[in-house]
């Protein structure tokens, strides 16, 4: 980060009680404390790592083994998935999940109403290659924090054509123990599921973690609720502005992952919400499309 950027970090956060920058692990962090809440967002990503709505433990699982610069995507918390969700389509040496995650962004604005913290981020045109399709476009994302969770990730297309995007919000919830929880909502949608070769299968009874999974819903429900019976706590997410929902957890293929911990595979599980494969969303010419999700945690 310029010293430019971190005076303009600075300078913004000056202004508002509870939202402090901070230099750590090679990456430049807000951290937000207010009665309501607690929590710390990258620049790098502008990945939200830690929600702690107060009275709750985290919501969101973070690698301690993560740098939080240094433009290598950081494991957990809330990566943007942007331009496009997983390989590029046409172009395997691009970044797997797109730029966003792996981009500096710039805070613009952060403000407080009561105990409730919005910060907004941006990811100008420049900062984004424009090869291939990812066009001539920018986002925006709007991260309200209080005792729920709300994220507006708004792209804008700059150009005169329509461009085409896909993307999600990969969001890392902590679990007490993967093979516990149950994720409800996603019952009569069929998943592409890629430890089996893609092969299309219907979900059915509630979805169980019973080992490695990726499993693809390029039309699902907008509401899912994980419960988590170790942790006692359930947590509703809701997603607009996209069809898709993903569910990911790499079972014992986390060993092949440098910076999952031994052991710690079994602490979180992704769902992912967004517009993948067919299901992406193509922007008009001059137009925006906007990606809304926000998450409430329930005692059980
Ligand atoms: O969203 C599922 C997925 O694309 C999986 O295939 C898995 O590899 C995961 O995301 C993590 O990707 P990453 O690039 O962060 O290692």
């Amino acid at each position: 980060m310029t010293a430019s950027h971190w005076a303009a970090t600075r300078e913004i956060c000056r202004h508002t009680v509870g939202i402090t920058p901070d230099q750590r692990h090679g990456g430049t962090v807000i951290d937000i404390v207010t009665p309501a809440v607690s929590a710390t967002l990258a620049l790098q990503g502008a990945q939200l790592l830690s929600w702690v709505p107060t009275g709750h433990d985290d919501v969101l699982w973070c690698s301690p083994l993560s740098a939080l610069g240094g433009g290598k995507a950081i494991r957990g918390g809330i990566p943007l998935c942007w331009p496009w969700f997983g390989p590029h389509a046409t172009e395997p040496s691009r970044p797997q999940h797109g730029y966003a995650r792996v981009a500096l962004w710039r805070l613009g604005q952060a403000y407080r109403h009561g105990d409730t913290v919005t910060l907004v981020l941006d990811l100008p045109a420049e900062a984004v290659p424009r090869q291939g399709h990812s066009g001539n476009m920018s986002a925006r994302l709007t991260v309200t924090l209080g005792d729920h969770l709300g994220l507006s990730l708004e792209t804008i297309n700059h150009a005169v054509t329509p461009s085409a995007v896909t993307l999600a919000l990969h969001t890392y919830f902590a679990v007490g123990a993967v093979d516990q929880v149950s994720i409800e909502g996603l019952d009569g949608a069929t998943y592409r599921d890629n430890t089996a070769a893609g092969i299309e299968t219907l979900q059915t009874e509630g979805m169980r973690i019973g080992g490695e999974t990726i499993a693809l819903f390029e039309h699902a429900d907008a509401a899912q609720t994980l419960i988590d019976p170790v942790m006692k706590r359930e947590i509703a997410i809701q997603r607009r502005g996209g069809t898709s929902t993903v569910v990911w957890n790499p079972g014992r293929s986390a060993s092949a992952l440098a910076d999952i911990p031994a052991g710690a595979a079994t602490r979180f599980i992704c769902i992912e919400s967004g517009a993948i494969g067919a299901a992406g969303v193509s922007i008009p010419g001059s137009g925006r499309h906007c990606l809304e999700v926000t998450y409430h945690v329930r005692r059980l």
